[in-house]
């Protein structure tokens, strides 16, 4: 299963790169690859839950989920034009915005208005994606004119976003039927990528958090700020387990950059995970909130998903403390479900099939 991409974006020399090493530096060094100009660096979902469960089991495979985070043009010198980037930016799944708020004024002495900034970085994507909805339209025009069958529902659609989009609103923010939403997943737009904001602070204002003025923005919005001061988390990153708690507890840091931001991705893309276990395979699988039994059983195999019989399921927690399969099931523990059941977040499942 591929990895989920979290792109890296915000205004130029607002920490992009800084926040980029935050998340992916490790106590051995850097690790990214570099393709195209851009950076990209895979990392382990950090879950102590499946850690549990990989410490009863031993098994001979440990497989966390994984995330990629890309920073795009790092060494450019020109400030990343969303136009140029369009179909790199479309790739991603959610996007992370960094906000710089670690001094007053902007690499050219401009006065910083954090709330600002996000403002305008938003909009650019969605007269992006105005842009696009705007030449598709147009093609459909010309369809038309020369005779050729053109999808109504899809004219339909996207006459409703042009109007949206040039009112400023998201792609995000529409409500979509299933139908619609699966209409629009070709074109990528990326003003409907949920959004996970870093507010990147300086070490005086760690206690502060993030702008009051810059909260409220995205509270309004559903979408979740994340202060981080990049440098310092950056050394964090770099720091063994033991040196990092330490210094995590100095600074009043719960939890290392990579671990908040990784959860708050996963609640903007509304992400929960199970768990599959045994002795060959320990392993994390992330699924969207409120998917199927049999949905999650296509996540590991098509055939599973097809032969599907049911779902064998306990929570981690009891399995925990039972402390092994065959001890579920004597206590009754271990539940039957069938395809229509919504996989919980934290499930432990092993699929019943016919091959
Ligand atoms: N004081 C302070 N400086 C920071 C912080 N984060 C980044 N900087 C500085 O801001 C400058 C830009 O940081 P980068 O991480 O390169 O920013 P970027 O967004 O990747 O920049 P471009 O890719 O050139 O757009 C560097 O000089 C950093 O040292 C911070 O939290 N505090
Ligand atoms: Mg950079």
């Amino acid at each position: 299963m591929a990895a989920l991409t979290l792109y890296v974006i915000g205004p130029p020399r607002s920490g992009k790169t800084a926040v980029f090493d935050a998340l992916t530096l490790t106590p051995h060094g850097p690790n990214f690859t570099v393709r195209g100009g851009h950076r990209y660096g895979t990392v382990k979902v950090p879950d102590p839950r499946l850690a549990a469960l990989n410490a009863l089991y031993r098994p001979k495979k440990y497989t966390p989920a994984e995330v990629t985070f890309a920073d795009l043009a790092p060494a450019g010198a020109e400030p990343v034009k969303f136009g140029d980037l369009t179909g790199l930016l479309g790739n991603a799944d959610a996007f992370v915005v960094v906000v710089p708020c670690f001094s007053e004024t902007d690499f050219e002495g401009r006065p910083l208005d954090p709330a600002a900034q996000l403002e305008s970085l938003l909009l650019d994507l969605v007269l992006t994606d105005l842009e696009k909805v705007e030449r598709r339209l147009e093609r459909i025009a010309q369809d038309r004119n020369r005779g050729q069958k053109v999808s109504e529902a899809e004219l339909k659609l996207l006459e409703r976003l042009r109007a949206e989009l040039s009112a400023d609103r998201p792609v995000r923010d529409l409500e979509l039927r299933e139908d619609e939403e699966k209409l629009l997943r070709t074109y990528q737009f990326l003003s409907q990528k949920p959004l996970v904001v870093v507010a990147n602070i300086g070490e005086g204002l760690l206690n502060a958090g993030a702008p009051a003025p810059l909260r409220a923005w995205a509270a309004g919005r559903g979408i979740e700020v994340l202060p981080f001061c990049a440098p310092l988390e950056g050394e964090i990153a770099q720091l063994d387990e033991a040196a990092q708690a330490e210094f995590l507890k100095d600074y009043g840091i719960a939890e290392p950059a990579r671990v908040r931001l990784i959860q708050s991705a996963y609640r903007a893309l509304r992400l929960i995970s199970f768990f599959t276990v045994g002795e060959d395979e320990v392993r994390a699988w992330p699924i969207r909130e409120g998917a199927s039994a049999q949905t999650a059983a296509g996540k590991i195999h098509s055939d599973i998903e097809r032969g599907f019989i049911r779902a064998e399921t306990v929570a981690h927690d009891l399995l925990l403390a039972a402390g092994s399969w065959s001890k579920c099931r004597e206590q009754g523990i271990l539940r039957l479900e069938g395809k229509e059941y919504a996989v919980r977040d934290g499930d432990v499942i092993n699929f019943r099939f016919n091959a």
